[in-house]
């Protein structure tokens, strides 16, 4: 049996006083069912940890360096995040591939070098609109997750994957739970080839998870969780997709 997971990714919002309003109420409807956990801006990451230490709500970070340190102008690295207790970092999100042109084998150095130092990566894959237009779901996805499946070999099992449908991110779409699943499913099958350990794994739904279509997608039975988005940014809301995963 699988434990839930319920990853809030604050991308780049926040105030130190939105913050302490929202960690507050985090830590305040606790204790949850599930495994929390908040990936909040770099500049915040001590503020969480203040904030969330000796709670069993987790923090991490959206983002790391592939590099240990050097002249690396605005990156920060695995090392660093370890420093401020970061239990997780988030490689690969869309919006890193579609702003940033991180590719497949760039996200996939990215994810071991997070656990070289102990950091649990949350590997997102998801396909374009066009893309599953054109059918090319499986297709999709499968490459994304192989590079990093590939890239960690005996470690695969060690990450949280998140599948996070690109039409479906910023836009309130949301795939349906049958959608979701059928993707979920495929992951699992990909990982199950590669470590034992796939059936332990978290697979997170990402993309427009909300407190009203939460319990239908977290009862599908591939789906371990959910990476939050605009929801994540309201305690109210984030709590309640909580509870529904608890
Ligand atoms: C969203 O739901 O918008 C996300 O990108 C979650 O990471």
């Amino acid at each position: 049996m699988r434990r839930k997971f319920v990853a809030g990714n604050w991308k780049m919002n926040g105030s130190h006083a939105a913050n302490a309003e929202l960690l507050a109420g985090i830590t305040a409807a606790r204790p949850f069912g599930c495994d929390v956990a908040v990936c909040v801006p770099f500049p915040y990451l001590s503020e969480a940890a203040v904030a969330l230490s000796g709670s069993d709500v987790r923090w991490g970070a959206q983002d790391c360096s592939v590099h240990a340190s050097g002249a690396y102008t605005g990156e920060v690295s695995v090392g660093m995040l370890a420093e401020f207790g970061c239990r997780y970092v988030i490689v690969g999100h869309s919006e890193r591939r579609q702003y940033h042109g991180e590719t497949d084998q760039l996200v996939a150095d990215k994810a071991k070098a997070a656990l070289a130092k102990g950091v649990t990566p949350i590997v997102c894959v998801g396909e374009t609109l066009a893309q599953r237009e054109a059918g090319e779901t499986e297709a999709v996805v499968k490459r994304q997750l192989s590079a990093v499946i590939h890239a960690l070999a005996h470690c695969a099992g060690e990450m949280v994957v998140a599948y996070e449908p690109v039409w479906a991110i910023g836009t309130g779409k949301v795939a349906t739970p049958e959608q979701a699943q059928a993707v979920h499913a495929l992951l699992r099958a990909q990982l199950k080839a590669a470590t034992p350990k796939a059936d332990a794994m978290q697979i997170l739904y990402g993309g427009s998870m909300k407190p009203d279509n939460a319990a239908s997608l977290l009862t599908q039975p591939d789906i371990d969780g959910g990476l939050i988005g605009g929801a994540a940014l309201k305690a109210a809301d984030f709590v309640a997709i909580c509870r529904a995963a608890g």
